[in-house]
């Protein structure tokens, strides 16, 4: 039999200093121990520490010069968790809080997100304590460059697809797509997210959002709750947030927040369609600051060092960081009224505000079931490069839409509970975990 907590204590000691890691891990493994163990095969085969410990982690200096001529280091990385199902795939994290724990808990995650998505994908994530913020063009450009000079040996369309994460956007990913072709001398759908022009998937940019959106509308669905009106609290002012924003405007919902590291701004009238295009070109352009929107609107408030989990909402959409809801935060959210939390961000919720959101038997959407819309037409993307086509938009749509039903439904059939209540947590984390499982069996002792 497999106990989870002595799984989770051995690898706190084999793994110390990766509380992110330990944390997503825990998580997991707590809600898949009584589907794992009604296969004594899997341990038999020890499939448990094959899925928690990555397949190969790569770590590299890299080296490049900034505008004053100083000849600057940072680490990359990039780790291969799990291809039992699929090409390694996951996106390319630049932050400066960078590390392996960080990177692990991603790509641990990724494994059962690519799972659940119905597509071939197995786990991946990669990245640096690189922060773009702040640098100029010249500088990410060439500190891109220098990231891929090791990474190219490591990656192929067939091998390891890296895409975009956070500080990681279709400028990165394009100047990433130029130095590995410079290197390789092919054209090869070897990364996702690229610019149209040379095989990017159109949708990809909103897809993640978008993909959020639409499993919000499908919790919803299960209590018969309409998002039109519903006030919304977005944390984030990045592409995901962005896109979710986007969204939850068209279709009627009422956004009160955005946020970046430093604050998040309050709209008590609603950002409309007009103000959000404010800031997608303060963002996206001009790489602004969320603060600035309260200086262009000067009803909406400007709260420093604050996150918006305090303002009174139907529904909450944390599309920034990981660990940005504690428990407070969550106990908050729940005494405001908020019937239901998706997360865009990958594992945003603390352990702490997960169990308040549960107790208090809310509509609640881990990030690997809410945000696999991203990845999913990352995925799409490898299709279309493979069949040297370019579906339309629509087309794009349409089958995230169907993704993200699907990914509900799975939800529903491995997570509910007995007094119907959906469990998104266990729903998610036993359906991808049984995918990825079964591919392990069938692969032999590798
Ligand atoms: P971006 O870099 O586009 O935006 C990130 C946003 O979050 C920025 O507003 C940033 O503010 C804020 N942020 C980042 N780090 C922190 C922090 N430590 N504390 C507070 N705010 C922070 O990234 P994405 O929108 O792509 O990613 C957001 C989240 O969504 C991440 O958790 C990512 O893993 C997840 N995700 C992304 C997908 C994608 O397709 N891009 C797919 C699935 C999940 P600032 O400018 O101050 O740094
Ligand atoms: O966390 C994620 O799913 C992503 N950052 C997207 C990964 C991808 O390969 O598109």
């Amino acid at each position: 039999m497999m106990k989870a907590t002595e799984v989770i204590e051995n690898l706190k000691q084999r793994f110390p200093g990766e509380p992110e890691y330990i944390q997503a891990v825990s998580q997991v493994l707590a809600t898949i121990e009584d589907e794992y163990n009604l296969h004594p095969d899997f341990e038999a085969a020890n499939l448990i520490e094959r899925l928690c410990i990555p397949d190969r982690i790569l770590q590299f200096r890299v080296t490049w010069t900034d505008d004053a001529g100083n000849v600057r280091t940072n680490m990359g990385y990039r780790i291969q968790h799990n291809n039992a199902i699929g090409p390694y795939k996951g996106g390319l994290r630049y932050h400066q809080s960078v590390n392996l724990s960080i990177l692990k808990f991603l790509a641990f995650e990724q494994t059962f997100k690519n799972s659940l998505t119905t597509l071939p994908m197995g786990g991946a994530k990669g990245g640096s304590d690189f922060s773009p913020r702040g640098k100029s063009e010249g500088e990410v450009m060439r500190f891109c460059q220098a990231f891929m000079n090791e990474l190219y040996r490591h990656i192929g369309p067939d091998e390891d697809v890296p895409a975009g994460d956070i500080g990681v956007g279709g400028r990165e990913v394009g100047y990433l797509f130029g130095q590995y072709k410079k290197l390789t001398h092919q054209f090869q759908g070897v990364l996702t997210g690229k610019g149209t022009s040379f095989g990017g998937s159109l949708i990809r940019p909103e897809a993640t959002g978008y993909g959020v959106v639409y499993f919000l509308e499908s919790m919803l669905a299960t209590r018969n709750i309409a998002l039109a009106g519903k006030k919304v609290l977005i944390s984030g002012s990045g592409n995901v947030a962005q896109y979710a924003a986007r969204k939850c405007i068209e279709l009627g919902a009422k956004v009160l927040t955005l946020s970046d590291s430093d604050g998040y701004i309050y709209d008590p009238d609603g950002i409309d369609a007009e103000k959000f295009e404010y800031v997608m070109e303060l963002k996206n352009i001009f790489r602004g600051r969320i603060r600035e929107y309260a200086e262009q609107y000067p009803s909406a408030q400007y709260h420093e060092y604050e996150r918006p989990w305090r303002e009174v909402a139907d529904i909450a959409l944390p599309c920034a960081t990981q660990n940005e809801i504690d428990g407070d935060d969550a106990a908050a959210l729940v005494a405001n009224g908020v019937v239901a939390v998706a997360e865009g961000a990958n594992m945003p919720s603390t352990p702490e505000a997960v169990k308040v959101f549960q107790d208090a038997k809310l509509l609640y959407a881990p990030g690997k079931a809410s945000n696999a819309g991203g990845v999913s037409v990352s995925g799409l993307e490898m299709t279309q490069n493979s069949e040297r086509l370019s579906w339309t938009a629509k087309e794009v749509d349409d089958y995230l839409k169907r993704i993200m039903n699907d990914i509900h439904e799975n939800c529903i059939r491995y997570g509910t509970e007995p007094d119907g209540y959906i469990n998104y947590v266990k729903g998610a984390n036993v359906a991808g975990f049984m995918k990825v499982a079964k591919a392990m069996m069938s692969q032999g002792i590798v």
